[in-house]
């Protein structure tokens, strides 16, 4: 276990009252996946100076430089009606977009599944990886947010698609900041849909996404289709794909949906 920097305690519900902060990790989701078996971490919420091993979907790496970036990982174990791939990423997608409106004054987007965006640019993506333990499923939310890179840093690591909160007009921010902000507002988020509020999550998550009545390319596991989002849930995607014709889309087979 890596020495342990210091250790916060939020006056959060059910996640964060517990945050052990790192000063360097190999992946803060690989570590909290080894703390998964014992139930009592439960909330527990680790924080990353720097990563040597940051992982993103598919073996795709995450790159930041030490302190420019909150780069968090969260351990929960979701009761079964909270459970879904898309729920949780959607949780966590609004959760990091209403964190920059608080912070930045900066309305974010999300783009399917994962991935958070302001101006077409990646400020931030979600790892999400599930476990059994027992019989319940450990929950691991990782999340890097780009706090202070500058265009220069990301065009040097080939990643000209990227944008940091400082670079799209952020006040200055610490990561250590914004990862507070972000662990209250996942924790609000989370609490209303433990209540039975799903509702208020899935409305901004749709009007985040931006897709409702377009025209759009959907890559699924099963192939292309091409139609009109009629309506989108953590379920189910309708899609019209010929005048009258509605097929509906296990949100899960999705690999990417685009505009056309
Ligand atoms: C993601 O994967 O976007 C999920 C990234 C999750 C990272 C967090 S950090 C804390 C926690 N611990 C971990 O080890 N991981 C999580 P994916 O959709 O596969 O996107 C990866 C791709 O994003 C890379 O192949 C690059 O093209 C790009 N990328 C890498 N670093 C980036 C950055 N800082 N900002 C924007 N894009 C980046």
């Amino acid at each position: 276990m890596p020495p342990m920097q210091t250790l916060w305690s939020l006056t959060t519900l059910h996640l964060g009252r517990t945050v052990r902060v790192y000063d360097a990790l190999p992946s803060t989701n690989t570590l909290t996946l080894e703390l998964a078996g014992d139930r009592a971490n439960a909330g527990v919420a680790l924080l990353a100076r720097t990563q040597s091993a940051g992982r993103g979907q598919h073996g795709r790496s995450w790159q930041a430089p030490p302190e420019s970036s909150v780069l968090l990982s969260v351990l929960l174990y979701p009761p079964a009606e909270l459970r879904r791939p898309a729920l949780v990423t959607g949780w966590a997608a609004v959760s990091v977009c209403e964190t920059i409106l608080k912070l930045a004054n900066l309305q974010a987007k999300i783009k399917w599944p994962n991935d958070v965006l302001i101006l077409g640019k990646k400020v931030c993506g979600i790892l999400i990886e599930q476990r059994t333990v027992d019989s319940s499923l450990a929950t691991v939310v990782g999340i890097g947010l780009n706090v202070s890179q500058s265009a220069d840093m990301f065009a040097q690591a080939g990643l000209p698609d990227a944008c940091s909160l400082a670079m799209m007009g952020a006040p200055p921010l610490d990561y250590e900041t914004v990862a507070k902000t972000l662990l209250t507002e996942l924790d609000t988020q989370y609490d209303a849909l433990l209540q039975g509020d799903a509702h208020t999550l899935k409305t901004q998550w749709k009007w985040r996404l931006g897709l409702l009545g377009k025209q759009v390319h959907v890559e699924s596991v099963h192939g292309d289709l091409f139609g009109r989002v009629l309506d989108m849930t953590f379920t189910g995607i309708d899609l019209e794909t010929a005048p009258g014709e509605v097929r509906r889309i296990l949100p899960e087979t999705v690999l990417h949906i685009t505009a056309t």
